[in-house]
């Protein structure tokens, strides 16, 4: 019989030299940063998994209520083909989507997970084979903002971005992203991305600030990466977890703030990093959308928001479109 699942791995091995260059420029910028993608080590990912149940952080839930709600519209448009997604958590998402396809067990669908983590892709693959007999998975190994070319061009596509990831990245980064998605799109494909929506701050707010301290948690982990790759210094212990969201460019930004001075030495660089008492290092920015704000966004990239689907606030949303 013919496997019903694949793996190919494109990923490059340069996930530390990567870090290094990432950490020379943000080290020695003004403003001093480390890219949130490096949040997600085994432990951050495990920490994230956390927010995700946290009660402050109402994305994780909404997002799959609005799914329950969009998924027979979703999958009643696409029928089969090629379901792909950008970096997928659980199975939970997926399965919504298989369960409304208008054929049973998965028949005609072929699953097509991106991740960086091949033990992620497992995890997100091994319970929809079992769950559905008729589905096949062609699993890919690579970063979703460099390897989407991967992606086997044939048949009819949907492609989901769920989490609202999306707003993780600047404006620049999202274009890419975005651009290289509508690349791999047919005229009849639909790209599902999760969107984060502007809301009261204290609500924003509070969903980076939980009160038992898994985000802050998160947040100084991203220190023991760092340590651990380029055997540097930080010590955890002396940066105070900061997010609050900053009304004029729409976005929660988290920071790392020094509680006193101090010198963190990065050898793997040859770096000696001064910091002063209250410098901060941003280690995230999460954007929060508008209608307008998301329509601008996907029109930049040559997208076109064919339908909106939300709660009744209207806190998240998963804006489907085509190019
Ligand atoms: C993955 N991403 C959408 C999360 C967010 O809300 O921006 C990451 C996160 N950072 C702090 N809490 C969760």
């Amino acid at each position: 019989p013919v496997p019903r699942s694949e793996f190919r791995n494109y990923l490059s091995s340069g996930y530390r030299d990567d870090l290094a260059r990432d950490i020379l420029a943000g080290m020695t910028a003004e403003q001093k940063c480390i890219p949130s993608r490096y949040f997600y080590d085994a432990r951050g990912s495990q920490l994230f998994e956390e927010i995700c149940r946290l009660p402050e952080y109402y994305q994780t839930r909404l997002e799959l209520s609005i799914l329950h709600g969009a998924c027979g519209a979703i999958m009643e448009s696409f029928g089969k083909g090629d379901l792909v997604e950008l970096g997928p958590g659980t199975d939970l998402k997926a399965s919504k989507l298989i369960d409304a396809a208008p054929e049973p067990e998965g028949e005609g669908i072929c699953y097509i997970p991106v991740d960086v983590s091949e033990s992620a892709l497992a995890a997100a693959t091994e319970g929809l084979l079992r769950r559905y007999p008729r589905l096949r998975v062609l699993g890919i190994v690579g970063d979703f903002t460099r390897d989407l070319g991967y992606i086997p061009a044939r048949g009819k596509k949907l492609v989901t971005f769920f989490g609202g990831t999306i707003g993780n990245f600047t404006d620049p980064a999202a274009q890419r992203m975005l651009r290289s998605v509508a690349g791999v799109m047919g005229e009849d494909d639909r790209f599902v991305v999760g969107l984060d929506m502007v809301k009261p701050v204290p609500v924003l707010e509070a969903a980076y600030n939980d009160a038992a301290g898994v985000t802050a948690a998160f947040n100084k982990n991203i220190l023991a990466v760092v340590n651990r790759e380029l055997g540097a210094d930080f010590d955890p212990g002396r940066f105070e977890h900061r997010a609050g969201f900053n009304r004029d460019e729409e976005r929660i930004e988290m920071h790392l703030v020094a509680s006193a001075a101090m010198a963190v030495g990065i050898p793997a660089l040859d770096l000696h990093v001064a910091f002063e008492r209250g410098e901060t290092i941003l280690t995230e920015i999460s954007r929060k959308f508008t209608r307008e704000s998301a329509g601008r966004l996907f029109s930049a990239a040559g997208l076109t928001v064919e339908r909106w689907f939300s709660d009744p606030k209207e806190w998240f949303a998963l804006a489907e479109v085509s190019r």
